[in-house]
């Protein structure tokens, strides 16, 4: 077997995101386009000599092809071992797990998450640090960098590495170790939970409907849900990972899902649903009449997560990226420990849980995590649920109307216009900067601005610095607007608006969210001038 140096030129935008590298799954499939982004990882951090690393995917399409040249360039680099997951599969949260317990130098992850996946639909790749997280910004900065000035990548000519069984086999110099993908992640789950509980809830005629929507947790899912905690056959649908996840879009919320909140707000409703994206790291829950949006399950989480062994000697902190709703802020500050407020995408929480500061983490896109990991974890967040309604025995209906009874309640939505013109999208951004200043005490809607900023955010713990993280406009304690452009999309721009209101008044909590943001939509509208700017009458996709 040869190591062959293959001659290489730059590609135009290989600049990790939200969440590490994302385009369409051709742009990937151009040849040397997923080689020299791979190389430019090994040689930003320094090469890859003598180390170990974990590897595995999504199971998308091009998730296979992909493991094997990324294997057969670990061999060229002269990688000591590679773990990766059986048939190349493993869930984000699986892969931080594998790199934790098992201390590899960091990973690589292959993924376009929530986004759908097939020839025609995109793919992703991200580089994990050996703490189990996503690169931070530096280290991200660093590999685009690379990827600026690169003119060649090393591989080994060797036929592609059976990796449909577990065991160890060589690969050159290299030693591939095939692992069973669920079964470190499923360590770790009982030692932070309690599962007699939660099989004496199943046991007690508890129904759950759990929707793997054809991606990644399928596996995990059955084995935990069906196969140890005694739920019914049955409880997990859309179990089996699909290359193109069946056509769907892997974004667990009551859009794409529709069809299980559908089923729980339905009069055949099980006690419980949940579902779970992409790649494994972001959940959705339901009760029987009862959605619960992400800002929502965070804050309910932290209230309730010391019922769970793993948590019962309480939380050090809470940390939320910022448009996530403030209802953990009144959490935190009930329990008297501190609220973290950072800036989107998992990334930024890797600090605060390394150095012991935040203990459960949350987005409004549907991610909760907690110190357990350096990933958000979907199925992490259906079993501190089903944990807590295991010790409370009561309907999640019912956990959400006491916990806005003592806490009041934030309604809230995101808005998405997805695939809007970049420049149009960055104009608008660009004119509600120049908007701020003149904002404070001005009324709108009936809403007086009480401060409106382009959030910055220097962490805590390392004094990294990340501006220009979404702009945000607050209206006291009675509402919140913010506006961003994601960083995960593969196509123009996709102007997100995350809108909120607070109800401290338990007589008016039982409103539709879009009545009771009303208002705060139509400031946005007044300030923003979206369907001028975007030329959209209507958002894509409400959250
Ligand atoms: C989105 C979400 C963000 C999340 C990120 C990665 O980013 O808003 O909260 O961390 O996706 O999630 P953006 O930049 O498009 O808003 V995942 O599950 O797609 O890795
Ligand atoms: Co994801």
């Amino acid at each position: 077997m040869t190591i062959r140096t293959v001659r290489t030129a730059p590609f135009e935008g290989q600049k990790p995101g939200t969440s590490g590298l994302r385009a369409t799954t051709r742009t990937f499939m151009q040849p040397g386009y997923l080689e020299t982004f791979v190389q430019s990882i090994f040689d930003a951090v320094g090469g890859i000599g003598g180390r170990t690393l974990t590897l595995g995917g999504d199971g998308r399409f091009f998730n296979e092809r992909a493991i094997q040249t990324i294997l057969k360039m670990a061999a060229a680099n002269g990688a000591a071992r590679v773990l990766v997951g059986r048939d190349g599969l493993l869930s984000t949260p699986a892969a931080s797990a594998v790199i934790r317990e098992r201390r590899t130098d960091g990973g690589i992850i292959l993924s376009a998450s929530h986004n759908p996946g097939g020839a025609d639909g995109d793919f992703g790749i991200k580089y994990n640090i050996p703490a189990g997280g996503p690169a931070p910004e530096s280290v991200t900065e660093a590999i685009y960098a690379r990827t600026r000035t690169i003119d060649q990548y090393r591989i080994l000519e060797a036929p592609d590495l059976d990796l449909t069984t577990e065991g160890e086999r060589m690969l050159g110099g290299l030693a591939v170790e095939v692992v069973d993908p669920v079964a470190i992640y499923a360590g770790l789950m009982r030692r932070l939970f309690d599962f007699e509980a939660i099989r004496a809830l199943f046991a007690s005629g508890f129904r759950m409907r759990f929707d793997a929507m054809h991606a990644v947790t399928g596996p995990y899912a059955r084995a935990l849900l069906e196969g140890e905690l005694g739920a019914p056959a049955g409880t997990v649908v859309n179990g089996v990972p699909l290359p193109d996840f069946g056509g769907g879009h892997p974004d667990p919320n009551p859009v794409y899902a529709k069809a299980l909140v559908d089923e729980l707000l339905g009069p055949e409703a099980p006690d419980f649903g949940a579902a779970s994206d992409g790649d494994g790291d972001r959940n959705m829950i339901v009760g029987r009449g009862a959605y619960v949006t992400p800002s929502d399950s965070l804050a309910i989480l932290a209230a309730n997560a010391h019922l769970a062994p793993g948590y019962a000697r309480g939380l050090a902190g809470i940390a939320r990226s910022m448009p996530t709703s403030r209802a953990a802020d009144r959490v935190a500050a009930k329990l008297g420990i501190p609220c973290f407020e950072t800036p989107t995408g998992w990334k930024f929480f890797g600090t605060l849980l390394d150095a012991g500061k935040a203990t459960i983490c949350g987005e409004e896109s549907a991610g909760t995590g907690s110190d357990h990991l350096r990933e958000k974890d979907g199925l992490w967040a259906v079993l501190l649920w089903l944990d807590i309604l295991a010790v409370r025995r009561q309907p999640v209906a019912g956990i959400l109307a006491e916990h806005w009874a003592a806490y009041g309640r934030d309604y809230y939505s995101r808005h998405d216009y997805e695939a809007v013109d970049k420049a149009a999208a960055e104009g608008l951004m660009a004119a509600l900067r120049d908007l701020l200043g003149g904002l404070p005490g001005r009324a709108i809607e009936g809403l007086t601005v009480t401060a409106a900023d382009d959030f910055a955010y220097t962490d805590p713990v390392d004094g990294s610095r990340a501006e220009h993280q979404g702009i945000r406009i607050v209206f006291g304690e009675a509402a919140r607007l913010v506006f961003r452009l994601s960083g995960t999309g593969t196509a123009g721009a996709t102007l997100r608006v995350y809108l909120e209101r607070f109800e401290p008044d338990p007589a008016r909590q039982a409103e539709a969210p879009e009545t009771a943001l009303a208002p705060v939509a139509r400031a946005a509208e007044a300030l923003a001038g979206i369907r001028a700017r975007l030329g959209r009458e209507a958002p894509d996709v409400r959250t």
